[in-house]
């Protein structure tokens, strides 16, 4: 290479490694030394930052890639040899003894956590223009994911110090993974709104970087088709936090602070938080180091399922089987009709969430052997039956809950399974897509995502005691749900169905056309009969309670077409927006006891 005379040792070294591993072609085009010079630095740059963020390098990547690209050329099962079977876990149903004991004892334990949100995919099948964790939840107060996600944690950190004798000021940790593509604006979210509360200090970003793309089943580095002197790349997968987390040395400094628990969340679930303390208390009780989050499944639904493989030689794990891949399984191993509902009316194959929960120890130790790789996989969309060219680069990827592949069958991984009206309803799919659904599964749209929270909150108030009207069924963008009272509590109000409890007392009532929104930690609803819209706002150090008869003409959903480009996207993605016609909002914002009768 006449080239070599512009570079730095380090990078004459990964030149000769590129060369090494048959990737001359990347050079070939390059001008006599003294052209684009700049560009060629440029370059290496990026081979720089494209070797220094995989475990082992490029090397490791372009000879990882060889083997999986001719495993996937050779139509390779990488299930072969094992057999599944149904793994064991906790099934927990909400509001029952089991249920509030395991509450209990996981808000004790959630000091000794850290959160970690995967939020670096842009989510293309929601066709959001900005990052989801920018998305409100719900209408009623347009608080947006992390808004919530960050007062959920903020709020089970009070909690759960409150629980230690004579209290505690620990403060949990929470690290966002971002992008190139989610970086800058997950950034500005949090600058713009003071971190949402939490201490600047508490929140760690750390960013993925994308991985080579291949041009080839030899493994070779397809370049920019836009730019020569850059290595095309793509999106490696949400599986990058956990190499991201063991280099940023953040798991010793928590370990070292006494933490015993890493939960791993996604971006747009805002159920999460009310299945979060009782899982925990399953790792607790149950003493896993891997805990998944599942939910109910249909057979065939399509959401992977968690399975126990059991090899031929003897190596077991339990671990997510995509939904496409399970049920050729089953078939291959005996069960002639594959994935079907058992006397339940699911699967028993619980429905995997990617929500974990991991005992930071092992998880450590793991990490250490490691060093975060997890195993990865290729889908090249080849041109023909030959298998021997692509119809477009292609780049290995990796997903987070496949972190128990590598573990040696002493670990204790297991799962937890939630009732999904309490647990799951992300906002993935955009409005044209989720009307397509098949009836009766899922929409995991905005729509259905908003609904899930009021339909949600109505059932836990339910559950207390609150006389809670049944729900009606509308349509919005063409998707079929159920609405109840839009219903909506600041996390700090109830960590647990316990603490709900307290703070609803009396009969009270809430009618179907009826908005209730509290903002605050000390409100009380005692004989409370509503039928219209009521804002309770309250400072911590006020103590309201709330009773008597609220009756006015409310809030009204009122539809709108998701193709009317007047309205912003986030409104339109939801298929109605909230016309407010008349409310009572109370408002208490000095330190005091107050009774407030309507
Ligand atoms: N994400 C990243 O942080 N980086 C990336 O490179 C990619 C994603 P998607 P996916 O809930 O039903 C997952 O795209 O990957 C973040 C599970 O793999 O929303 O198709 C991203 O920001 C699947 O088993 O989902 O499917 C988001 O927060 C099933 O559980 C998260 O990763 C499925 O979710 C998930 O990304 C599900």
């Amino acid at each position: 290479m006449k080239n070599l005379s512009l570079l730095s040792p380090v990078q004459v070294e990964l030149a000769k490694m590129l060369l090494r591993e048959g990737q001359s072609h990347l050079f070939l085009h390059w001008p006599e030394p003294g052209v684009d010079d700049d560009k060629k630095r440029d370059f290496f740059e990026q081979v720089s930052r494209l070797n220094s963020s995989y475990p082992g390098g490029l090397v490791a990547y372009i000879q990882n890639a060889r083997k999986l690209l001719a495993d996937s050329k050779a139509g390779k099962n990488p299930y072969d040899g094992f057999t599944p079977s149904v793994p064991s876990g906790e099934i927990l149903t909400f509001g029952d003894d089991n249920f509030n004991m395991l509450e209990e004892a996981g808000v004790k334990e959630a000091r000794k956590a850290a959160f970690v949100l995967v939020a670096g995919g842009l989510g293309e099948r929601l066709g959001y223009k900005g990052i989801k964790l920018a998305l409100p939840l719900e209408t009623t107060t347009g608080r947006c994911f992390l808004q919530h996600y960050i007062e959920s944690i903020l709020a089970l950190q009070e909690a759960s110090c409150k629980l230690v004798q004579g209290g505690c000021n620990s403060e949990i940790p929470l690290v966002i993974m971002t992008s190139d593509d989610t970086h800058a604006p997950t950034l500005n979210l949090l600058e713009s709104n003071s971190y949402f509360g939490m201490k600047p200090t508490q929140v760690n970003l750390l960013k993925q970087e994308k991985v080579a793309c291949l041009d080839d089943n030899d493994a070779r580095l397809a370049l920019d088709p836009n730019d020569k002197f850059k290595i095309q790349t793509k999106p490696h997968g949400h599986g990058d936090v956990h190499a991201l987390l063991f280099s940023s040395g953040l798991l010793n400094k928590w370990h070292n602070a006494g933490l015993r628990w890493v939960l791993f969340f996604q971006d747009t679930n805002g159920l999460l938080f009310k299945a979060i303390p009782a899982a925990l208390g399953v790792s607790l009780t149950r003493e896993y180091h891997v805990n998944s989050l599942a939910v109910p499944r249909k057979a065939k639904e399509a959401i992977g399922g968690i399975t126990k493989l059991t090899h031929a030689d003897g190596r077991t794990m339990v671990i997510n089987v995509e939904y496409n891949q399970l049920d050729p399984l089953l078939r291959a191993n005996g069960h002639a009709d594959g994935d079907v509902n058992c006397e339940t009316g699911y699967s028993p194959f619980p429905g995997n969430i990617n929500q974990l929960i991991l005992e930071l120890q092992p998880y450590i130790e793991e990490l250490t052997k490691t060093q975060g790789a997890i195993s990865e996989f290729v889908n090249p969309k080849y041109k023909d039956s030959s298998k021997t060219s692509f119809k477009s680069s292609t780049r290995l990827e990796c997903m987070m809950q496949d972190y128990p592949k590598t573990l040696p069958p002493s670990a204790r991984v297991g799962f937890t399974v939630m009732e999904t009206w309490l647990a799951y309803a992300p906002v993935k799919n955009n409005p044209e897509d989720a009307a397509k659904v098949p009836k009766g599964n899922p929409y995991h749209s905005a729509t259905s995502g908003e609904m899930a929270i009021y339909r949600a909150n109505s059932l836990i108030m339910k559950k207390a005691g609150v006389e809670i009207a049944d729900p009606v069924v509308d349509e919005f963008n063409a998707q079929e749900v159920e609405v109840w009272p839009r219903i909506t509590w600041s996390p700090k109000w109830a960590t647990t169905f316990a603490d709900l409890k307290k703070k609803v007392i009396g009969k009270c009532s809430i009618s179907q056309r009826s908005t209730m929104i509290i903002k605050g930690q000390n409100i009380v609803l005692g004989g409370l009969s509503l039928d219209g819209t009521l804002i309770v706002k309250a400072i911590d150090e006020a103590e309201v309670q709330v009773s008597g008869c609220v009756q006015n003409k409310g809030w009204l959903l009122e539809k709108i077409d998701f193709k009317d480009s007047s309205l912003p996207q986030e409104t339109r993605m939801r298929g109605f927006k909230i016309q407010k016609v008349e409310q009572l909002e109370e408002n208490y914002s000095e330190p005091g006891k107050y009774s407030f009768r309507a």
